[in-house]
């Protein structure tokens, strides 16, 4: 078990309450995560020495993935009626559509996906519109400072400071896994923030507001770091993050 990391009982700064989805798990869907989770990857961990393989096929999501929602279902979004909307401190607000976003350069990125929980996800293709390209088209103004991202869950929201946002390792995302991405991974867009934990990178996006000051999102109420550096924050470093 690593030390100082954040867990369910030990030390985390507030549980992490998540509805495990229903993928493949029938009746057992709606059971609150952690426990049910950690069940999950103890017999995992114990049987995977045998079988990693034939194993990562039971999880909900597959691949090593853990399906996370912090609301119990998500109104699905596609192409017919999908929006992302950039407003806030912008000269030029705009609602993007899928195909608006498809037409634009996309960017791939393939790094290792780390929840903040342990689990990690080696070489993970991503692909899509960088942030700063949607930054720059609305015209950031000069007293803006940080972005903040919401959801059509209804419920989750992140937040990057702009230096953040404007790095061009952080995507609005259209693909992961060399595929569109699928509901249960946030599609058909989700914020993708590749030298953060994975809570940073918020599912079902479909708000980008240009603020002054960071808001800090749905976990970081919870007790979670803002500047959520992968092996640099939540505990894990006795160096203040910048
Ligand atoms: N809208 C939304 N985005 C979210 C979350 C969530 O609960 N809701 N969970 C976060 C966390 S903690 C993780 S680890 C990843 C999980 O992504 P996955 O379900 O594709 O594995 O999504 C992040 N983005
Ligand atoms: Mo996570």
């Amino acid at each position: 078990m690593n030390t100082g990391q954040p867990e369910e009982g030990q030390g985390a700064p507030i549980g992490r309450r998540v509805f495990l989805g229903t993928l493949g798990l029938g009746a057992l869907g709606v059971v609150t995560a952690p426990t049910l989770q950690r069940g999950l990857e103890a017999f995992l961990g114990s049987a995977a020495d045998k079988d990693p393989t034939g194993l990562t096929g039971l999880l909900p999501n597959g691949g090593g993935f853990r399906y996370y929602s912090v609301t119990s279902s998500v109104p699905h979004r596609n192409a017919g009626n999908y929006q992302l909307k950039i407003d806030g401190l912008v000269s030029r607000p705009r609602t993007y559509t899928l195909a608006d976003l498809r037409a634009l350069p996309q960017t791939r990125l393939v790094k290792d996906v780390q929840c903040v929980t342990g689990w990690r996800v080696p070489d993970t293709p991503f692909e899509g519109v960088r942030l700063s390209a949607l930054l720059d088209a609305a015209g950031v103004k000069a007293k803006a400072g940080a972005v903040r991202f919401t959801c059509f869950d209804g419920a989750y929201s992140e937040s990057l400071t702009l230096d953040q946002a404007r790095r061009p390792d952080v995507l609005v995302a259209l693909r992961m896994q060399d595929k569109e991405i699928g509901h249960s991974h946030g599609g058909p867009v989700r914020l993708y923030v590749a030298p953060m934990y994975f809570y940073k990178s918020a599912k079902w996006l479909s708000g980008i507001t240009v603020t002054e000051d960071v808001e800090p999102g749905y976990w970081e109420d919870r007790g979670y770091d803002v500047d959520a550096w992968v092996g640099r924050s939540n505990g894990r470093d006795d160096e203040p993050t910048s």
